[in-house]
C-alpha cells in the first residue's frame, strides 16, 4: 500500500511547476492522470531535446508514473470528457496562466457544480495584485521572490540560481496544500481551492533575507563579506557564499582548483570546533588569541581567517578534506558536479538517483523520490508516451462503452481531424 492510494488527481499541468506536483503526489501513490493537448501534449516533450522526436529528459523527469490521455479542451465532446474526469478524480492540478482555466469553460462553481468534493490546486506566477495576470517562468519568481536580489557577489549583478525554487519550489508547496486540503476534506466534505504563486514561494525559501533586512535597521550584517569594511545600504546586499546562519561558511578552493571547476569545499567555521578548526589547520595560537578565540572577535576578521584555512584546504583534496574535517565534527561539503552526483553509488542505493527504461528513449538516468517514508516506498514508472494511455482512462475510469469512446474519438476530441460521421 502507498500513502495515497485511492486518491485520483486530474492533472492538468504543463512546463515544470504543476508536473513536480503531480509526479510526487504520483510517488506517493496518487492515480494522476495526466491530460495533454492532442499533437503536442506538454510542451517540454519537445523542449531541449537531446534525441530527435524522443520525449525530452526534461518531459520526461518530471512526469514519472503519470497515465497520459489526450484531450482537446474546445472540442464538446472533449469538454464533456474532461467534466466526466472531474466528476471522478479528487484533486485537479493547473499551472495555466490566468484566466485559461476559466476560458476553458471550467470555472471554481462549475467544478463545484460537477463534484462539491473537488479540491482544485493552482500555480500562479503572482497572488493578487499588480502582477496577478502575468505570465512567469522560473527566473521570473526567483527575481519577483527575493532570490535574485540576494544571490551572487557585492560587485556583480543579480543572479538566479541552478535549484528551480521557483518551480519545483512552488510544486512542492502546492503537494502539501492538497495532501491538507484531502485531510481536511475527511472533516468537511468539501474540497476547497489551493492556490500557491511561485513568489510567494521564493520568498518562503528566502525567508532569512527578509529576516536580514529587518536586522540591518539595527547595523551592519555582521556575517556578511561586506563587514567590517564594505558599504551596507538600506536592502540587503549579495552575500556571495556566506552562511544564511549563524555560523560563518565560505567556499574554499582545494587541490587541483585551477583545472578542476569543482575542486572546492563549503567550510563553516562552527563556534563550538573552532579549537579542531585552529589545530588542523595548523593555527593553534588562535585557540588562545583574544583577537581570534571568541566568535564576536573574529567577525571582522573572517576573510583573513578562510584566507588562512584555505592555504590548508589547498593540500588536500576536496574528499581528503572531507575526511578530516569530519573526524572532528567540522561541518564541511564538497562540492559536487552533477557527474559526480550522478556516479555517486550511496544516491542509488537510496533510490535517489534511478536509472530508468523508457521505450524510444532507453535508459536514463532521474531523481527517485527524495521522501522517504518507512511505510510507502516509492517506485519510479517511467514517463508515459503522448496519450498512451487515452482508451485505458476512458474504458476503466470513465467506463464509457465503446460506443460512446467511438463518437468521442469521431468528433476529432482525442486527436485527429473529425470524421465525417461525427460531423453529420
Ligand atoms: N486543449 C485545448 N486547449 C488547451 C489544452 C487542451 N488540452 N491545454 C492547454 N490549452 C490552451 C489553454 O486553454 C490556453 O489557451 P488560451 O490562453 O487561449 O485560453 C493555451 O493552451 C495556453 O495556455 P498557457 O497560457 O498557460 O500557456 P503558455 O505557454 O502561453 O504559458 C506559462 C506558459 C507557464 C507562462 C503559463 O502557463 C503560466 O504563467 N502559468 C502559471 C505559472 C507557472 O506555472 N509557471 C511555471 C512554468 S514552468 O517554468
Amino acid at each position: 500500500m502507498k500513502a495515497l492510494d485511492g486518491v485520483r488527481i486530474l492533472d492538468f499541468t504543463h512546463v515544470q511547476s504543476g508536473p513536480t506536483c503531480t509526479q510526487l503526489l504520483a510517488w506517493l501513490g496518487a492515480d494522476c492522470i495526466k491530460v495533454e493537448r492532442p499533437g503536442t501534449g506538454d510542451i517540454t516533450r519537445g523542449q531541449l531535446q537531446d534525441i530527435p522526436k524522443v520525449d525530452s529528459l526534461y518531459f520526461t523527469m518530471l512526469n514519472h508514473n503519470k497515465r497520459s490521455i489526450t484531450i482537446d479542451a474546445r472540442n464538446p465532446q472533449g469538454k464533456a470528457v474532461l467534466e466526466a474526469l472531474v466528476k471522478t478524480c479528487d484533486v485537479m492540478v493547473e499551472n495555466f496562466a490566468p484566466g485559461a482555466l476559466d476560458r476553458m469553460g471550467f470555472t471554481w462553481e462549475h467544478i463545484q457544480e460537477l463534484n462539491p468534493r473537488m479540491i482544485l490546486a493552482s500555480v500562479k506566477g503572482f497572488g493578487p495584485g499588480p502582477y496577478e495576470d502575468c505570465k512567469v517562468y522560473e527566473n521570473v519568481a526567483q527575481c519577483a521572490g527575493g532570490s535574485a536580489s540576494t544571490t551572487g557577489f557585492d560587485d556583480g549583478p543579480p543572479m538566479v540560481t541552478g535549484a528551480q525554487i521557483g518551480d519545483t519550489g512552488t510544486g512542492l508547496h502546492l503537494a502539501l496544500g492538497i495532501v491538507s486540503a484531502l485531510y481536511q476534506r475527511v472533516t468537511t466534505g468539501r474540497g476547497q481551492k489551493v492556490l500557491c504563486a511561485m513568489q510567494d514561494g521564493v520568498l518562503n525559501l528566502c525567508r532569512v533575507k527578509l529576516r536580514d533586512q529587518q536586522r540591518l535597521a539595527h547595523g551592519p550584517l555582521t556575517e556578511y563579506p561586506q563587514y567590517p569594511d564594505g558599504e551596507f545600504g538600506d536592502a540587503v546586499p549579495r552575500a556571495g557564499n556566506s552562511s544564511g546562519g549563524g555560523q560563518p561558511g565560505w567556499i574554499l578552493k582545494c587541490k587541483g582548483w585551477e583545472t578542476d571547476p569543482n575542486a572546492y569545499i563549503y567550510f563553516i567555521a562552527q563556534a563550538p570546533v573552532w579549537e579542531a578548526i585552529c589545530d588542523v589547520i595548523g593555527k593553534p595560537e588562535w585557540k588562545t588569541d583574544p583577537g581570534y578565540a571568541k566568535p564576536p572577535a573574529r567577525l571582522p576578521k573572517l576573510k583573513q581567517i578562510f584566507d588562512t584555512i584555505e592555504q590548508w584546504t589547498m593540500t588536500k583534496t576536496k574528499f581528503e578534506a572531507m575526511d578530516i574535517l569530519n573526524k572532528y565534527d567540522i561541518p564541511c561539503g564538497p562540492i559536487l558536479s552533477m557527474k559526480e552526483i550522478a556516479e555517486e553509488q550511496s544516491l542509488r542505493d537510496t533510490g535517489t538517483v534511478v536509472e530508468v527504461d523508457h521505450p524510444t528513449r532507453g535508459k536514463y538516468l532521474t531523481v527517485g523520490n527524495p521522501i522517504k517514508m518507512s511505510d510507502s516506498i516509492s517506485e519510479v514508472k517511467r514517463s508515459p508516451l503522448l496519450g498512451e494511455h487515452t482508451d485505458e482512462i476512458l474504458r476503466d475510469v470513465l467506463r464509457f462503452d465503446d460506443g460512446r469512446i467511438a463518437e468521442i474519438k469521431a468528433s476529432g476530441a482525442l486527436g485527429g481531424a473529425p470524421t465525417r460521421a461525427a460531423a453529420e
